[in-house]
């Protein structure tokens, strides 16, 4: 009986040595963001790779690198049209760095809210603008997360009425010039700092603020270290799912509907829970003891905008986009 078995496992193991080879290997999506496990769009990458499981099960093999273990924020970009990535979550901010008309994205007090966001990047818009990151990044945008409606949150208890309350204050921003000319135009002094580093900052004080969505507020703990939220609601932020056009031309048209689902699933995912816990969230920052609470906002609007309308960046966006942005119901 020994020599049988022996004889039938040799009999599996043959047979499966050859069904492996005769089977496609899966193909390998390495995935890097700066985001922290517990916040949305940390979990939606989870979605995606399940849902490509799902309806492909063993075509890919996703690998999430969460807390910029992988590659440092804002290098996403660089490292997917080098081939090193394959997958990652760019801002509009990484994105006007190679082409300047994406700082139309950058731009505070311009998109409404989630819907309208989504609407944007769905329309003939976010076709054109996609277009312009295939043509010139070879970076395929899958489809357009909700980041979150970004707050400032402070050290200190400063009331912030106005921009001119933000004189002197060093607000942390991710470090490009799209973030900087934001930060500062919200009033304050802009200083760059990598995300990984903005828990430790506030705790020591070698900055005086953050600015973030809500959702992000918490899964980073920033609360922990900061004493208010000053609800300005200055950029409805957003993040691209996005594959190297490397990798992306190498799947089938059939893998190619099924990563594209599999992004819409997940954004939705994430956009669904990110609204609702912006809502709820306000109380639990209160809870916390936090002072949570709305400037005037029309007057940061008023500030933003013009600075936008009068800066370098808005002589790069095409003619009439801001026209047409606004229009989009
Ligand atoms: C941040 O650094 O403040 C930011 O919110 C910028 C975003 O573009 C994005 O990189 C995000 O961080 C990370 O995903 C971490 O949540």
């Amino acid at each position: 009986p020994k020599y049988t078995a022996g004889i039938a496992a040799a009999a599996i193991l043959a047979f499966s040595g050859v069904a492996t080879s005769a089977m496609a290997d899966p193909i390998k999506l390495r995935i890097s963001t700066p985001a922290v496990e517990s916040d949305w769009h940390a979990k939606m990458l989870t979605v995606f790779k399940d849902e490509l499981e799902k309806n492909a099960p063993g075509q890919f093999d996703v690998e999430i690198h969460l807390n910029a273990s992988l590659f440092k924020q804002g290098t996403e970009p660089a490292a997917m049209q080098r081939g090193n990535l394959d997958m990652a979550m760019i801002s509009a901010q990484d994105i006007a760095k190679q082409i300047p008309a994406w700082s139309v994205f950058t731009a505070g007090y311009l998109i409404r809210d989630p819907d309208h966001q989504r609407h944007v990047f769905h329309s003939d818009i976010g076709k054109e603008f996609y277009k312009m990151v295939a043509d010139d990044m070879n970076i395929e945008i899958l489809d357009v997360g909700y980041l979150g409606t970004r707050q400032l949150d402070l050290r200190g208890d400063k009331k912030i009425e106005t921009p001119a309350d933000l004189a002197g204050v060093k607000l942390r921003m991710p470090g490009s010039d799209a973030w900087l000319f934001l930060g500062n135009a919200l009033g304050a002094n802009a200083t760059p700092l990598a995300f990984g580093e903005v828990y430790t900052g506030l705790q020591t004080g070698t900055i005086d603020g953050q600015d973030n969505p809500l959702p992000t507020v918490k899964a980073a703990k920033f609360y922990e270290v900061t004493n208010q939220i000053v609800l300005t609601s200055h950029l409805v932020d957003a993040v691209f799912l996005s594959m190297a056009k490397s990798t992306y031309d190498e799947l089938s048209e059939q893998q190619q509907k099924i990563v594209h689902d599999a992004a819409e699933v997940a954004t939705l995912y994430n956009n669904v829970h990110r609204i609702e816990d912006e809502e709820k969230l306000i109380d639990f920052f209160k809870e916390q003891g936090l002072k949570v609470y709305k400037p005037d906002v029309e007057a940061f609007r008023k500030k933003v905008q013009q600075d936008y309308l009068n800066s370098d960046f808005a002589k790069d966006w095409p003619k009439g986009i801001v026209e047409r942005i606004n229009a989009v119901k």
